[in-house]
């Protein structure tokens, strides 16, 4: 294979979110978030693990920092946790901002870019209680808590991501109740969609009021949806309805400022409209600077019903995250392997979601802000951890991706998920997506051959033939 270079000035980096990897759960004023009370179900994450002390970067950012400096990485994207800035949600906590103001420091002292992302799923649970994303005024206390952190990082920090793929806080945390807050209810749902959406735009002007020339954008975890049967009419409606959902019900108001008329209809039994304000399309649709895209699979969908599914054993019962098309299932296809997410490694998926974008909406610089794989990884003998899994899956979205850029696709950059293992939500410690590997009973780090080889690929900005 011909050695491939990317554009000049491409970003390299890594990213981490802070529930996953922090721990000091109870530590210099941090409140319990949504996560916390989650884990403390029973059943709700696999082997009842929690992120009470995760991979205790609280205590090892100096390490941590400079393994990543080690590995030649140019930018660190991590999020703020909510409930250490604003605890339940009220007045800053100057403890909690310390930590993200030594961070940063200690990031630019060894010239790696910090990029902030403001809400990675860890809603302070006071707000839920007074509840969560379906409350509209959670919007507006997610735009005072970005105000306090713009204020006390915005001399040094750039790139702001306001939220990390809604999608998930929305569907998997209030209609699948797979991810906190666990909530089975669609309607809530629906309302969460919008709601965050707002708290995007309401976010996006309050860091803009603070900090005019920060660079601002949102992450989305997009895939492109595959029928399963291209002449059937039913499954190309699955397709409308997942693509709507997944997709359009996000990019559309963003970047065109309406929702897609069509899934407003599909949502109508659950009262989406309702929650939509004259006012609101306006501040979700402020201009932004670039646009995050997490990518890791395709959806391969069918209008054949799923049979219902057992859930896993000791783990609790979830619904559907799929509120307006609980009917259509997810056949699996062979001709692709899985990682041990179960996720199909489809790498060609990459570059049709970024030439779609291209095509279909306005032409933001875009950022892959994740990509990766979970796999078994293992320390040798020798002290080595080989995973020729990751680094195959890391190598074949890069030439993909690039094959999107010489089609004149703007992709700046590229962040590795994840810098190292960690609490992989409700799949406990037991999915490593780290290029890093972590002793969770050592908190020893220990840099994959994935990181071996991504930390060439970082420093000669190119992929070796
Ligand atoms: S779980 C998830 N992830 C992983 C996580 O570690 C990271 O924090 C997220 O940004 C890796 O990237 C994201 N995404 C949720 C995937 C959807 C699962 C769909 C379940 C359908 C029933």
């Amino acid at each position: 294979m011909e050695s491939i270079s990317f554009p000049e000035g491409f970003v390299w980096g890594a990213a981490t979110a802070a529930f996953q990897v922090e721990g000091a759960s109870k530590e210099d004023g941090r409140s319990p978030s949504i996560w916390d009370t989650f884990c403390a179900l029973p059943g709700a994450v696999a082997g009842g693990d929690n992120g009470d002390v995760a991979v205790d970067h609280y205590h090892r950012v100096e390490q941590d920092v400079a393994m990543m400096a080690d590995l030649g990485l140019g930018a660190y994207r991590f999020s703020t946790a909510w409930p250490r800035i604003r605890p339940d949600g009220g007045e800053p906590n100057q403890a909690g901002l310390d930590f993200y103001s030594r961070l940063v420091d200690t990031l630019l002292e060894r010239g790696i870019d910090p990029w902030v992302t403001l809400y990675h799923w860890d809603l302070p649970q006071a707000l839920e209680d007074a509840g969560g994303w379906a409350n509209r005024d959670t919007a507006h206390r997610f735009a005072d808590y970005a105000a306090t952190v713009v204020e006390a990082l915005g001399d040094r920090v750039s790139n702001w991501t306001t939220l990390n793929e809604p999608w998930c806080s929305a569907f998997l945390g209030y209609a699948g109740g797979i991810h906190a807050p666990g909530r089975q209810e669609p309607a809530a749902a629906v309302a969460a969609v919008h709601h965050l959406l707002l708290g995007h735009g309401l976010a996006t002007a309050a860091i803009r009021s603070a900090k005019p020339e920060a660079k601002v954008g949102i992450t989305l975890n997009m895939y492109p949806i595959i029928p399963a049967d291209p002449s059937s009419e039913a499954d190309l409606d699955a397709v409308r309805r997942l693509d709507g959902l997944q997709n359009r019900i996000f990019l559309d108001p963003l970047f065109k400022g309406e929702y897609p008329a069509d899934i407003v209809a599909d949502l109508a039994p659950y009262g989406f409209a309702d929650h939509i304000k004259p006012e609101d399309l306006a501040i979700i649709s402020a201009p932004l600077d670039q646009l995050g895209v997490n990518y890791y699979t395709e959806h391969f969908v069918s209008s054949e019903p799923a049979a219902p599914s057992e859930p896993k054993p000791g783990r609790r019962a979830t619904g559907s995250p799929w509120v307006g098309a609980e009917h259509v299932s997810f056949p699996v296809r062979d001709d692709a392997t899985r990682t041990d997410m179960e996720w199909e490694v489809r790498p060609r998926g990459i570059y049709q979601l970024l030439t779609r974008l291209h095509e279909e909406y306005p032409r933001l610089p875009i950022y892959i802000t994740e990509n990766g794989a979970a796999y078994r990884d293992a320390v040798s003998d020798d002290g080595s951890v080989n995973d020729p899994e990751r680094l195959a899956y890391i190598d074949s979205h890069l030439r993909a991706a690039h094959d999107a850029i010489t089609e004149g696709v703007d992709l700046r950059g590229y962040f590795a998920w994840s810098l190292m293992d960690n609490f992989e939500w409700a799949e406990g410690y037991a999915k490593r997506f780290g290029i890093v590997h972590v002793d969770y009973g050592t908190q020893v780090r220990t840099p994959k051959m994935s990181a071996m080889w991504y930390s060439e690929v970082a420093r000669g900005n190119a992929l070796p033939a």
